[in-house]
């Protein structure tokens, strides 16, 4: 029985349904016993294995493909009618051509298969910023994740009219998983993504990178608004005011971390608390008083397992201990609970590794992988998926439609060398260039060598669905619209290393000495030192209380320092960047970021 009267949802199913040619098709409408029922056969199938039910009750754990585990950025396009629409980071193909070279894959592929149809709601159930998604997929893994992302099932249609066509048609199918005939397509102007082969995360997960950043930030571009790479967090200071702050680090660069951070003693004993309000996408919209406001539109962490602890991130982990599913983590066989590296350090003795090879934890960890490296037990991208609701330090703002307005917002990745430990822009214009210039050692976050810089423009190289430079003047055009009411831009680096490759800045929940700098600075409650790049902290303005013996004032120093040769180095290089990665081919850069550049060498030229 469909759930929606709406003509334009009906009829594309209709299509979708003779296409893929399902034995059965199933609506979901978000149900309990609709649910269980699901996990029943899942469970009895083998594609879900059930976790140790007083320690992990409602958590389930899955196995994917080995060549199945991250995001696959060569076989990703945006399929925009016009070629210079998908711009120069993006893999394009003419979308009548995709849709030919597509179609015959799906055809039939349900066959022996149910389809499931599911209606969600990316965004708070009548938030003015929220839209509506309708994923097709043959994975019932597919449907339990997006019943923890998204707000799933029935409910999500009260947010689409009758008549309404504005709503995001997700077809996947996991097929055979064939790495060779896998393919993620989002068509912007259709308001369409089809994804073929996979069954893992962002590539299946179709309301989160492909709807919520590929297809949104067109629809931002379209309408006004902006759909970015960002976490949101709330600060509460010891005067009960709260400041909201966004974050873009590229994948696996620590913007879970940071939404959840707990503050060290010295900021909870004065009474400073953080909320969590998204940990990947924030929607922003310019609100009625001429702020900028955001919303997650996210209902759960799709979070990387690896390194999170009671230490490193106590309120992730403990967004893990119920109705969670874990992915290409490893199994401990004795008392059936999850494991992956940076848990804890005692690796289980009798375990499952994320392939399924059964192994003894401490032997196998001598176990010489193909890269020469110790083979791990957990995959380096295997996460987890929680629901927002488990989280203890949720914002109470977590499901206002209107969202909550933005005092300020950072760019940040990993960079061993050059970057200091923070720095202010000294306006958007100046914000949005140092947005353009992020770049970052690579993850595992998708697959390919892991480790090498890269540009990741706003931490959405893999997500602007289209071309990055009308991408980067939308960007300057909500500045204008903002005036002297946008937020503060910032940068952050938490990964600078000193000559033996080890972290010199603390970071997880110290990053809150940066971020009280940081509000401060919007409060114009402290003073800072002007360099060529930027506004950076005076030595001793950054509260080190209780770390003075790890962070020395030798470190302090070189964490806030600027070395201009190195910066020379950085500003041809994103000469280089503009020209020959972008301008040449075919992204329109604004005048006014070539400005910045300019005047950031003639500053460092002086220096
Ligand atoms: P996606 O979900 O892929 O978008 O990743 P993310 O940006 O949310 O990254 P996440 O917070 O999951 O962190 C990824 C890795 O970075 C983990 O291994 C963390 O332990 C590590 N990390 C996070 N914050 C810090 C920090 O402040 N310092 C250091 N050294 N490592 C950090
Ligand atoms: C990322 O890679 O930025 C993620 C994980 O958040 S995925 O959903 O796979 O994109
Ligand atoms: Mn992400």
């Amino acid at each position: 029985m469909s759930l929606t009267k709406n003509p334009n949802v009906l009829k594309w199913i209709e299509e979708m349904t003779s296409l893929t040619k399902p034995d059965k098709v199933v609506w979901i409408d978000g149900s309990k016993e609709q649910l269980d029922h699901l996990i029943e056969e899942a469970l009895a199938s083998g594609e879900m294995v059930k976790l140790n039910e007083d320690k992990f009750p409602g958590c389930l754990y899955h196995r994917t493909k080995p060549n199945d585990v991250a995001r696959v950025e060569d076989r990703t396009f945006i399929c925009s009618r016009k070629k210079e629409n998908a711009g120069p980071t993006n893999n394009w193909m003419d979308p009548k051509e995709m849709y030919a070279m597509l179609t015959p894959m799906y055809d039939g592929v349900m066959k022996g298969r149910t389809m499931y149809i599911i209606p969600y709601s990316m965004g708070p159930i009548g938030s003015p910023i929220a839209k509506v998604g309708v994923e097709i997929t043959d994975s019932i893994y597919v449907v339990l994740n997006m019943n923890i992302m998204t707000r799933m099932g029935a409910q999500a249609f009260k947010n689409l009219p009758d008549d309404s066509n504005d709503f995001v048609r997700g077809l996947h199918s996991k097929a055979d998983v064939d790495p060779e005939k896998r393919y993620i397509v989002q068509f912007p102007e259709d308001n369409t993504i089809w994804s073929i082969n996979s069954a893992y995360g962002g590539n299946v997960l179709l309301g989160k990178k492909c709807f919520a950043l590929r297809i949104a930030s067109y629809q931002g571009w379209k309408e006004g608004w902006m759909a970015e790479h960002m976490l949101i967090l709330g600060v509460k200071k010891p005067d009960g005011d709260i400041k909201y702050i966004t974050a873009a680090f590229p994948s696996a660069c620590g913007k879970t971390n940071l939404a959840m951070l707990i503050p060290p003693k010295t900021y909870k004993d004065a009474g400073y608390e953080v909320f969590t309000v998204g940990d990947d996408i924030a929607w922003m919209k310019q609100g009625d008083d001429g702020r900028l406001y955001a919303i997650n539109p996210e209902n759960g962490f799709f979070g990387v397992a690896p390194g999170t602890n009671e230490k490193s991130n106590f309120n992730a982990l403990e967004c893990t201990k119920k109705n969670a599913i874990f992915t290409n983590v490893a199994i401990n066989l004795d008392d059936m609970t999850p494991w992956w590296e940076g848990l804890d350090k005692n690796p289980p003795t009798n375990a499952e590794e994320w392939k399924g090879a059964k192994v003894n934890g401490k032997e196998f960890t001598s176990v010489m992988g193909d890269d020469g490296k110790p083979q791990k037990l957990a995959h380096p991208n295997s996460r987890f998926t929680a629901p927002a609701v488990n989280c203890p330090c949720l914002s109470s703002e977590f499901n206002n439609p209107k969202g909550v307005p933005v005092t300020a917002m950072i760019f940040g990745g990993r960079r061993a060398s050059t970057t200091p430990l923070v720095y202010q822009s000294f306006d958007w214009v100046h914000g949005t260039y140092i947005g353009s210039a992020v770049s970052s050692e690579t993850t595992a976050a998708a697959t390919g060598a892991v480790g090498v810089l890269r540009h990741d423009p706003m931490a959405m190289k893999p997500f602007i669905g289209y071309n990055v430079g009308d991408y980067w003047a939308h960007w300057l055009e909500m500045g204008e619209k903002l005036g002297d009411k946008a937020p503060k831009i910032f940068n952050v680096n938490w990964f600078r290393q000193d000559e033996n490759g080890n972290f010199m800045w603390p970071g997880f929940g110290d990053n809150m000495r940066v971020l009280d700098w940081i509000i401060k600075r919007c409060e114009g409650k402290v003073d800072a030192v002007e360099t060529p790049i930027g506004y950076l902290p005076k030595v001793g303005d950054i509260n080190l209380t209780g770390i003075e013996d790890e962070v020395t004032p030798e470190i302090e120093k070189h964490l806030l320092s600027v070395d201009v040769d190195l910066w020379k180095k950085e500003i041809a290089e994103m000469r280089r960047y503009y020209n020959d990665d972008i301008k040449a081919k075919g992204g329109n850069i604004p005048q006014k970021l070539y400005d910045e550049l300019d005047m950031i060498e003639e500053r460092l030229n002086k220096a």
